[in-house]
């Protein structure tokens, strides 16, 4: 989609630190981190939100899934424990509509988020 700054960040038309990638999708540290880690799985296909998902995308949410716990081994943050969160609309605080996991850790989690 030629407007979503994240298909630009797929394209290379923006720069990211990429830090995991596959065929599917790829992964970059968040720009304004909440956590020593902080990072973002993206699909390259654009979606806008998890509202957008359909059952012929079950294989794709469960690779980014597995590309959070590899990213999550990488930064040595698998066993202290980590957070995956998908935010979808702006009710729950979506701001890019092209969707992302969040992958946070390195500091002590609360519950229930805000
Ligand atoms: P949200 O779930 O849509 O609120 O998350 C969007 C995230 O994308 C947020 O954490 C931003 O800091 C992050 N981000 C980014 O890393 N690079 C960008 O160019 C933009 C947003 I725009």
């Amino acid at each position: 989609m030629s407007n979503c700054i994240f298909c630009k960040i797929v394209s290379g038309d923006i720069p990211a630190e990429i830090i995991h990638e596959n065929d599917d999708l790829l992964v970059f540290r968040d720009l304004n981190p909440q956590a020593p880690t902080h990072a973002l799985v993206i699909p390259r296909r654009h979606i806008a939100t998890l509202n957008d998902m359909q059952a012929e995308d079950a294989e794709l949410i469960g690779k980014m899934h597995l590309a959070a716990k590899a990213v999550a081994e990488q930064e040595g943050i698998a066993d202290a424990g980590y957070r995956t969160v998908f935010n979808c609309n702006a009710g729950a605080g979506q701001t890019v509509y092209h969707i992302h996991l969040h992958v946070l850790g390195g500091r002590p989690m609360s519950w229930p988020p805000g």
